[in-house]
């Protein structure tokens, strides 16, 4: 976002302390604060919008709403020597990633690969933040999450999967890690939002309405309607891949089995998460770093000037340098939450019906 009149710049470190404060004063414990709003600043940062403090709203509601648990403490299982499992125990995705890291990094150097298979969780956020920090440790990694039903399936009549991102990140020697990050539909459930609001419309191809017609208008895919895949069969076929890694896998909930419907202001799938990791240390190709930035120069010299990660270090890098540009009213609003919750005790997690 340009700096103008109506935004305020603040550092990184600024926000993650204010959105901390505002999950504390809205019911989670402290470490689970802490993860959250260190996952929400680094996508306000890196400009991913969808993502960002666009979601807090929706972090709030839900733990209102009693959906999620944001006190669950993870449940970290030693499964077998490539296997990690956690069960969120209806909590956030993102603090059993944390409590499971080091197990996982552990076995991924010790066995060349490892598993982590988090089920009973939430994902609210963007999926790169799970990925880039291993490739900074010269790890590569896969992530796969599944999300809400919104998605139909290629030649189908009604939504099965969710919007089912995929990140991957890898090691370069050049620069930053090789990172790509993308919902397996044809536009992000984030981004609709954003469009409608703001009186967009989007491109064909994108979704139908509530009849199951095409349709570029976002209000009518958000009124009873739902996405398409991306790349028609392809993206349909990955997105199944996701249902199956994301849910089947680990235990968790496909994305069209769990019912949120007596959980008014629930906005967070409950679902699961998959992540692999794979040290290349171990592989034919010693080193990997080197390939990928080989490859990138490739790339580049075949035309292809913008790298998936690009625009987020960029904006990564402005931020960094100029501080984080948040319209002031949005950042009032922020501020206001974290001052005083909307209701007047903590939320205490009701159990799931
Ligand atoms: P985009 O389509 O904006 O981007 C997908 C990827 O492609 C990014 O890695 C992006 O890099 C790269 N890219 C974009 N344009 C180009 C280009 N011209 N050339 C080369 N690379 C390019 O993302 P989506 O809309 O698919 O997803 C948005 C976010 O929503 C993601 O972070 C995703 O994880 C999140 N999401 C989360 C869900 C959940 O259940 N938690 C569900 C669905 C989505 P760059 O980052 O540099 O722009
Ligand atoms: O933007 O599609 C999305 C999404 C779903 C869950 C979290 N984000």
């Amino acid at each position: 976002m340009p700096h103008s009149a109506g935004t305020s710049l603040v550092s990184c470190a600024e926000l993650q302390a204010l959105l901390t404060q505002i999950f504390l004063r809205h019911g989670t414990s402290a470490e689970v604060a802490a993860v959250l709003a260190a996952n929400c600043a680094s996508a306000q940062r890196d400009g991913a919008e969808s993502h960002g403090i666009f979601r807090i709203p929706g972090y709030l509601s839900t733990l209102a709403s009693g959906w999620v648990n944001g006190q669950a403490v993870p449940q970290v299982q030693d499964v077998a020597p490539g296997y990690v499992a956690v069960d969120a125990c209806n909590g956030f995705a993102q603090p059993a990633l944390q409590a499971a890291r080091g197990l996982l990094i552990d076995k991924a150097r010790r066995n060349g690969i490892a598993l982590l298979a988090i089920r009973n969780s939430h994902h609210f956020a963007a999926l790169w933040p799970d990925v880039e920090p291993f490739a900074r440790e010269g790890l590569v990694a896969l992530a796969f999450v599944n999300s809400m039903a919104c998605v139909v399936p290629t030649g189908g009549h009604k939504a099965l999967f969710g919007t089912n991102p995929i990140a991957f990140a890898a090691p370069r020697t050049g620069g930053d890690p090789l990172v790509f990050d993308l919902a397996t539909s044809a536009i992000a459930h984030g981004d609709v939002q954003i469009a409608a609001r703001a009186g967009h419309t989007l491109p064909e191809g994108y979704g139908v309405d509530c009849h199951g017609q095409p349709t570029c208008d976002p209000a009518a895919i958000l009124d009873g309607g739902a996405l398409l895949p991306f790349g028609g069969y392809k993206g349909s076929a990955l997105s199944m891949m996701v249902e199956l890694l994301a849910a089947a896998l680990t235990g968790g909930n496909f994305s069209f089995d769990f019912d949120w419907s007596q959980h008014p202001g629930a906005k967070t799938p409950r679902t699961g998460e998959l992540l692999i990791v794979i040290d290349p240390g171990k592989g034919a190709g010693h080193n990997f770093a080197q390939r990928t930035e080989t490859l990138v120069q490739q790339m580049r010299a075949a035309g292809q000037a913008r790298q998936p990660g690009d625009r987020r270090y960029q904006q990564r890098a402005e931020s960094e340098r100029h501080g984080i540009a948040i319209d002031s009213e949005e950042l009032a609003r922020l501020r206001g939450l974290a001052a005083a919750p909307w209701f007047s005790e903590p939320a205490v997690p009701r159990p799931l019906a």
